[in-house]
């Protein structure tokens, strides 16, 4: 857990190492060198995609290469593991044993800011979540800018002199992270995601939770029972001294946000006063508005113009890669949600889908206009639900990458017919499969439940090949692919 008070203090003067050479590795070298303080790297990958930049930026830096030595390590009192390096491994569990100082970015950013953070964590929504509630505090006159797991690494933020600052966390930097204070922070939800790295969904949560420890304002889930039942006995116990917003798909009590169902559309309510309706903003899905109560309950410490927030909300149009939509060619609409790398994230983008149609739940199942392209890393979730939605709400699937076969056993299980599931060997067999299948009226969606690395850097990089694949569909190369499609 973390806690403030076994939080060692970083010394410059030590020596210290950087684990991973990515995106999290330079911004800590950066910041470091600005402090003089010397450091090394180690990386066990012999060429990452930043290494050769970081070599060039940092000719003197002894750089370790190759598998993690622990006689070589142990030579740091400090050292900053990128989050996607696993801190429970032997390795690292015994430099803790030995005194070692572990710590990520965030835990160096925690001990250097010195103005206002908002904090944002979940399994699905979080990047939506970080960037409205950066838009809505410029707007409305806050210096703010987002960053982290969103992908501009925390310690770059502090160059901007911004006066508010927005963390996206992943658990990964949650779990090296000890110290960080915050204004507000939320978990916005739970699923199963990144089981490779977690005994299991309760182990998950509870790295999620811990970044509720040194908050002024606790913004909860009220779904999330588990999480509430511990915020509520942390209070009672005077464990702990926020203040808690509550958030949800309910009729909300007068301080706390929710949504209420009209005919068409829903209101989104703080206590009774309506702020706007679902029909004003550009996001749709329930998922959505959830999002949008959880960035203004995210902000409320601030104390904002109501009228400034509600404008900033109606113009935000939704981020790339999170069920955006991309083309309508012969009246096949197009969807890329490459940033679906989990179960829950495909099953809100399908039940997403079908809202932004206008249609409802019900007919669009009934009818089955949607046409999912999935498969990737599954990293070690269960499909078992993923393959229920199918069964009832999908057309047609095409698979791909890795896990392709996990995610077909569990359609099949759920009763899904051998003939409307196909495979793809690329993206531009998958795009070309599912227009093949498609009628006028269906809705192609891309949204893997899956990560990208079995193919693809990261869900941008696959992400924009499917847009590419789509425009090449709709104006085609002279050099296509030639199709191989089973
Ligand atoms: N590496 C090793 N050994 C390993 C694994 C990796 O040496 O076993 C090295 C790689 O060779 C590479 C470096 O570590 O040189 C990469 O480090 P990293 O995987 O931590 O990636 P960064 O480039 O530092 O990016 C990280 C986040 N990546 C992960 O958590 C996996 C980025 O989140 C984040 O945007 C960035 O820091 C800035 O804060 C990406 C992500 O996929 C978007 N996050 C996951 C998610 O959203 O589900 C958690």
């Amino acid at each position: 857990m973390n806690n403030a008070k076994q939080t060692k203090i970083f010394d410059y003067k030590l020596p210290t190492l950087i684990v991973g050479m990515g995106k999290t590795g330079l911004s800590c070298a950066r910041f470091l060198q600005q402090k003089d303080c010397q450091f090394s790297f180690a990386d066990s990958r012999k060429n990452s995609s930043l290494s050769a930049d970081i070599r060039k930026e940092f000719p003197l830096a002894d750089i370790l290469t190759g598998d993690f030595d622990i006689n070589e390590f142990r030579r740091f009192q400090q050292i900053i593991v990128s989050p996607g390096i696993s801190i429970r491994s032997g390795l690292f569990t015994s430099l803790k044993e030995q005194g070692c100082f572990i710590l990520g970015d965030i835990e160096l950013f925690a001990q250097v800011v010195d103005k206002p953070v908002i904090a944002i964590t979940g399994s699905n929504g979080k990047s939506t979540v970080t960037t409205l509630v950066e838009k809505i505090a410029n707007h409305c006159g806050v210096k703010a800018i987002a960053g982290g797991n969103l992908g501009l690494p925390a310690l770059d933020l502090l160059s901007t002199q911004s006066d508010l600052y927005i963390l996206e966390l992943s658990s990964f930097q949650l779990e090296t992270s000890y110290s960080l204070k915050t204004l507000s922070a939320t978990v916005l939800n739970v699923s199963e995601d990144h089981m490779d790295r977690y005994t299991g969904i309760q182990d998950y949560r509870k790295v999620k939770e811990t970044i509720y420890n040194n908050t002024d304002y606790a913004i909860v889930n009220i779904e999330e029972e588990i999480i509430l039942e511990h915020i509520i006995s942390h209070v009672e116990k005077k464990e702990q001294h926020y203040f808690v917003i509550l958030f949800g798909d309910h009729e909300p009590d007068n301080k706390d946000y929710g949504l209420i169902k009209a005919a068409d559309h829903f209101a989104l309510m703080k206590g009774k006063h309506k702020i706007l309706t679902s029909n004003e903003s550009k996001l749709t899905g329930t998922y959505n508005y959830l999002n949008i109560l959880a960035a203004m309950a995210l902000l409320e410490p601030l104390q904002l113009d109501e009228k400034k927030q509600i404008a900033a909300i109606k113009d935000y149009t939704g981020l790339e890669h999170r069920c955006e939509w991309v083309a309508e060619f012969n009246r096949v609409q197009f969807y890329n949600d490459s940033k679906g790398t989990n179960t829950a994230a495909t099953i809100a983008a399908i039940d997403g889908i079908a809202a932004t149609d206008g249609i409802t739940a019900t007919d669009s199942f009934d009818k089955k206009k949607i046409i999912l392209i999935a498969g990737g890393v599954g990293k070690d979730a269960d499909f078992t639900e993923l393959g229920y939605v199918i069964e009832e709400k999908i057309k047609f699937t095409v698979l791909m990458g890795v896990d392709a076969e996990l995610i077909k056993s569990s359609a099949v299980s759920a009763g899904v017919k051998d003939d409307s599931l196909y495979s793809a060997a690329s993206m531009q067999q998958a795009v070309l499969k599912a227009y093949a299948l498609a009628q006028p009226g269906d809705v192609i969606l891309f949204s893997p439940a899956c990560a990208s690395f079995d193919l693809y850097e990261n869900y941008r990089q696959r992400g924009d090949d499917f847009k590419e694949k789509v425009m090449t569909l709709i104006y085609p190369k002279q050099n296509r692919e030639v199709q191989n499609v089973c």
